[in-house]
This record gives C-alpha cells, structure tokens and sequence, in this order.
C-alpha cells in the first residue's frame, strides 16, 4: 500500500499493531517518519510512551569495509544470545533500497527470517527531515517497539555519521588496509567518535600495519591531550574549558580498542563482542551512558523545536503577509534580506505565540 495514501484513522490502526509488537507495523511505522507523513510526530510521541533502553551499537566505516557482514555476524550472535535484535542499515551510497542492501549476504537471508530478527536499510531518498534526524527518529522508534539490541550500520564519515554517532552508545568504526585514506579521515575526527576500532578484512595484506598505525594515532592523541602529564594518577593538568574536560574524562576512562576480524570466517567476531560488553560496562558504570543519553535527548528536543519552528514560520500568515510586502522595500533598496528577516522573526514570535 502506498503509505502516502494513510488516513489518521490507518495511523492509529499502525499504532495499535505496533503496540501489539506486529513486525510489520514497525515497517509502516518507519515508513511514516521516513516520509513525514502527515501526523508522524503524534505518532512518534504515541510510540515512545515508553522508556528507551535498546543498547545501541553503531558501524560506521567507508563504504565496502564489511560493515554489513559484520553487522551479520554480530546479530547471529546476539540472537544465539536469545536478544531480540533492530538493524537499521544507512546507505546513501547504495543505488539499492529496501532489504536488497543487506540481502546479498546470504548470512543476512538466513538471519532476516529468524523472528527476533528485524532488518531495515535506509537510502538518502525520504529523509525529509534531514538523515541524520531522520535515522535517529527511525531508531527511537525500533527501540521502543523492544528490541534488546540495535545495530546501526551508516557510512562513514561525515557530519551525518558523527550525528548519528552520537545517537548509539558504542561506536565501532570499521577500516581495511586498503581505504589509504583511514588515517585521513581519522584526523578528521574519527577519534573523537570512535570507542572500538575494527580492522577488518585480516586476510588482508597490510592489517597488522594499519592497526599499528591506529593504535599509534590513539596514542599519539591522548599524547596531545596530555601535553606534560605524567599519566593517568599523575596531578591533573590545567583545563580551560568543558569540552577539553569531557575529552580528558574520555580519555582517562576509556581508551579505544583496537581489533582485528576477518568477516568472512568470523575470525575476531568474539573478541569484538566482549570489547563492546566491556566498553558497555564501562558507559555504565563510569555514568557516561547517563551523559550520554541526556545530551542525546536534550538535542533530539532542540531538533524537533527546531523543524517545528521553520514549519510554523513557514504557515504562518502573519509572516507570510509582511513578506509579500516587505520584498518590495528590499528591491527598492529601502529595506535588506536581513533588516526584512529580523522584523519577520520579531513579529512571528510575538504575534504567533
Ligand atoms: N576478504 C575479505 N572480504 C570481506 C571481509 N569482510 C567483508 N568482505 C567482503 O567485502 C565486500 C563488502 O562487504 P560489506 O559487508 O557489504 O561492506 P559494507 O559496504 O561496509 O557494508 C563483500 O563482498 C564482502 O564479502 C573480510 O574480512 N575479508
Ligand atoms: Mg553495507
């Protein structure tokens, strides 16, 4: 069914099924967020009655790195764990849609039909909101219909990615030796996101080295960050500001790690679970998951205000009336862009309050 053609009353009938744990609601009900259909924030806030515990784990790496094949792997695993496992799987660089991106791989076939399997691959297309916005309300969603685990596979890395980063609790970046650029784009601030890093492709030639290379870069940053520091019990060194704070926090409580796996023959796939228990242990205990997730709220709450705003400004008359005046006075050069712009904000947060 086209989903564009849903009354409120099928909306509600989503909700219900969806309520009830229907798979296939949750594939409508991400399909209404996807293409903003009319009513899709109630429908959200009807969905989330109820409080987000999924455990959040993100892929993120260039495309071809063997994100999907290890999201594969770790949901056999989890499901032999008896979890109820989400996948969402970003790819704008994917021509595909629909399950097709993931359902190349035959291991990820055999998975997509287990019942406490859910699959969903996302294109750029009907991201309306924005992807990165749009990702984080599809795994809200995914995450209170109960899944105990939610893998997000995106690619990477770019503002979305570290946007949606932000929205997991364990980020687990994924490189090969032969993306050159890895060390590249981790000056672009890889290190900022990533809690476990993964070298995959070991059969590789080149992995040891590229995983040498990371650890160094690792090192060579907590190295910066404590510039005449003795080390982790040493005094504490001056700090200027919060974010040089929280990172200081990051780095004395977690230190990424550093894997190796062969997606092929599942070569590392253990070792990569117990790193995301471990550092899952760690967001915990240390109080980091709480930050964490509050700092995740208070920007899901700004985004919405902020979509919220530009919609309203957008239907509102009272702008729309001065502005079909106002242009006049700016082609006239009696008036600017900005001079009509601050009068119109002005006006619409007095009048259409
Ligand atoms: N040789 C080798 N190939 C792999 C490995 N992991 C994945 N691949 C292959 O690399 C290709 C891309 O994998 P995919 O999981 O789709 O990567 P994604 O684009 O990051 O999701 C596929 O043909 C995989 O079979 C690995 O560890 N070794
Ligand atoms: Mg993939």
């Amino acid at each position: 069914m086209d989903e564009s053609r849903l009354t409120s009353t099928s909306m509600n009938e989503v909700l219900e099924r969806f309520k009830a744990g229907k798979p296939a609601a949750l594939s409508r009900g991400i399909s209404i967020v996807e293409n903003q259909r009319d009513g899709f924030e109630a429908f959200l806030h009807a969905a989330m009655q109820t409080k987000l515990q999924g455990r959040r784990i993100g892929l993120t790496g260039p495309p071809g790195a063997g994100k999907s094949s290890l999201v594969a792997l770790l949901t056999e695993f989890y499901i032999s764990q008896g979890e109820r496992v989400g996948v969402l799987a970003v790819d704008p660089t994917s021509p595909q849609t629909g399950g097709a991106l993931l359902g190349d791989r035959i291991r990820m076939n055999d998975i997509a039909i287990d019942e406490n399997v859910f699959i969903r691959s996302m294109a750029t297309r009907g991201s309306l909101g924005g992807l990165a916005a749009t990702t984080k309300e599809i795994l809200d969603l995914m995450d209170c219909f109960g899944f105990d685990r939610l893998l997000a596979e995106t690619v990477g890395v770019g503002q979305t990615e570290f946007e949606i980063a932000r929205a997991v609790d364990t980020v687990v970046v994924v490189l090969v030796p032969e993306s050159g650029d890895s060390i590249q784009a981790m000056k672009a601030g890889l290190m900022e996101i990533a809690d476990i890093f993964i070298v995959n492709k070991a059969d590789r030639p080149g992995s040891d080295k590229l995983v040498k290379e990371v650890r160094q870069a690792i090192h060579l940053r907590s190295g910066h960050n404590f510039k005449g520091f003795a080390g982790h019990h040493g005094p504490v060194i001056e700090v200027h500001d919060t974010a040089e704070l929280n990172e200081l926090d990051d780095e004395l409580g977690w230190e990424p790690l550093v894997l190796k796996t062969n997606a092929l023959t599942g070569e590392g796939i253990q070792e990569l679970t117990q790193a995301i228990e471990s550092h899952e242990e760690w967001i915990q205990g240390s109080g980091e998951l709480q930050k964490r997730r509050k700092l995740r709220t208070e920007v899901r709450i700004r985004e919405v205000m902020h979509r919220e705003l530009v919609n309203r400004s957008i239907a509102s008359r009272t702008v729309n009336k001065i502005l079909t005046k106002r242009v006049e006075a700016v082609l006239s050069g009696h008036a600017t862009p900005y001079s009509v712009a601050m009068e119109l904000v002005d006006q619409f947060l007095e009048k259409d309050q």
